[in-house]
């Protein structure tokens, strides 16, 4: 089945994982990425792109929850039904976008604080980290790093119910050891 690209979806991001159910093939993204702005895709491809190295399918997502809030509604209620398992939420300033999600799904929500240019991402930290109680948001690091994160997290809840991407992670983790020198050098960056 081919999906055509939508607007609002950054670059059309879609990492397909077809099933065949007798004659028909149909695509289930685990994780979906929702951002508030085009202007996140700088810090949230690295999320899309880590869960790509890992062979896990995603969607990618425009959803902001101040300028389309009635997206978001229809994004977050009809999540689930998507055949989605985790959604990486990454928002900048007023960031309510992962915190609205929260609570309109019961899917685990990860959210990325991006890196504001007024405020440097603390703002957007703030304002996904101090969820109250009873409305989780599991917030990763500000910027890259959180986004990175933010997948590899993804995809360690998804290894629990499929050994093969929990192998496929494992190998990830062991790459990155072996990529650690022992000595540092003068000329590596
Ligand atoms: C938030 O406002 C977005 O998540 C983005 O980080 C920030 C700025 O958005 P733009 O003005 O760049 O579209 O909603």
């Amino acid at each position: 089945m081919v999906f055509p690209r939508r607007p609002g979806r950054p670059h059309g991001e879609f990492h397909p994982q077809p099933r065949q159910f007798a004659s028909l093939s149909i695509v289930i993204a685990p994780v979906a990425i929702i951002m508030g702005s085009q202007s996140d895709w700088t810090t949230m491809r690295h999320a899309a792109e880590t869960l790509a190295a890992l062979g896990i399918a995603v969607e990618t997502k425009i959803v902001s929850a101040h300028r389309t809030p009635e997206r978001l509604y229809a994004f977050a209620k009809g999540a689930r039904a998507a055949g989605h398992k985790v959604i990486i939420a990454g928002a900048g300033g007023a960031a309510h976008l992962p915190g609205m999600t929260a609570a309109l799904t019961e899917l685990p929500v990860f959210g990325v604080p991006v890196e504001s240019k007024a405020l440097s991402g603390v703002d957007s930290l703030y304002s996904i980290v101090q969820m109250p109680a009873g409305v989780p948001v599991g917030t990763l690091a500000i910027g890259k790093a959180g986004a990175i994160n933010a997948a590899l997290l993804a995809a360690a809840v998804l290894a629990l119910s499929d050994e093969a991407l929990a192998a496929r992670l494992a190998a990830w983790r062991r790459r990155q050891s072996d990529d650690v020198a022992e000595r540092p050098e003068d000329s590596a960056s």
